[in-house]
């Protein structure tokens, strides 16, 4: 069993609902999510005139490999309605790290090769594992969101209340 971190990006359609599915969705498929991060509204980065998204990271345990849990993301994303290559989506999930393994593929970087420079992937981040160690920048998730140059706005949209996990 491998801990893996994943996040979750929507900005189409019912997006707190799209949510709460591919969290279901993943604990059917061998991902189990263990702990999640609050619900974060988040300013689009990268993406122009777009709609907000809602963003959260969630925390897992999986026998899968880090290929067959980027198939098993992509499925869900299908599943769910995302059409691509449109950059409104109604669920993106993107794997962040698989345990502390470093690689790199045609279709899979680990860790993930931006997160350390997006608000709304650290946020949440550092809400569930602050101390987790980034095995390529060699520094804590604190320590990465403190230097974090992005300055977008992430603001919490559930306060009060964990999505259950
Ligand atoms: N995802 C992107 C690019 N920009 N911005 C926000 N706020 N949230 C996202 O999930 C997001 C983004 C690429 O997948
Ligand atoms: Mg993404
Ligand atoms: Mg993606």
């Amino acid at each position: 069993m491998t801990t893996i971190f994943l996040s979750l990006g929507s900005n189409l359609g019912d997006r707190l609902k799209t949510l709460r599915s591919a969290i279901e969705l993943l604990r059917g498929s061998r991902i189990s999510t263990f702990r999640c991060s609050s619900v974060y509204e988040t300013e689009p980065v990268e993406f122009g005139d777009q709609p907000d998204f809602l963003n959260m990271v969630v925390a897992a345990r999986t026998p899968l490999g880090p290929e067959a849990v980027l198939a098993v993301c992509q499925e869900i994303e299908q599943r769910l309605g995302r059409r691509r290559p449109e950059k409104a989506r109604t669920i993106d999930i993107d794997l962040l790290y698989y345990g502390t393994i470093q690689l790199s593929t045609g279709d899979l970087e680990l860790p993930h090769p931006r997160l350390h420079e997006r608000r709304f992937v650290l946020v949440p981040l550092q809400e569930i594992t602050p101390d987790f160690l980034d095995p390529v920048r060699n520094q804590t998730v604190d320590s990465l969101l403190k230097h974090c140059p992005d300055q977008s706005r992430v603001t919490e949209f559930s306060p009060g209340g964990r999505e259950p996990c």
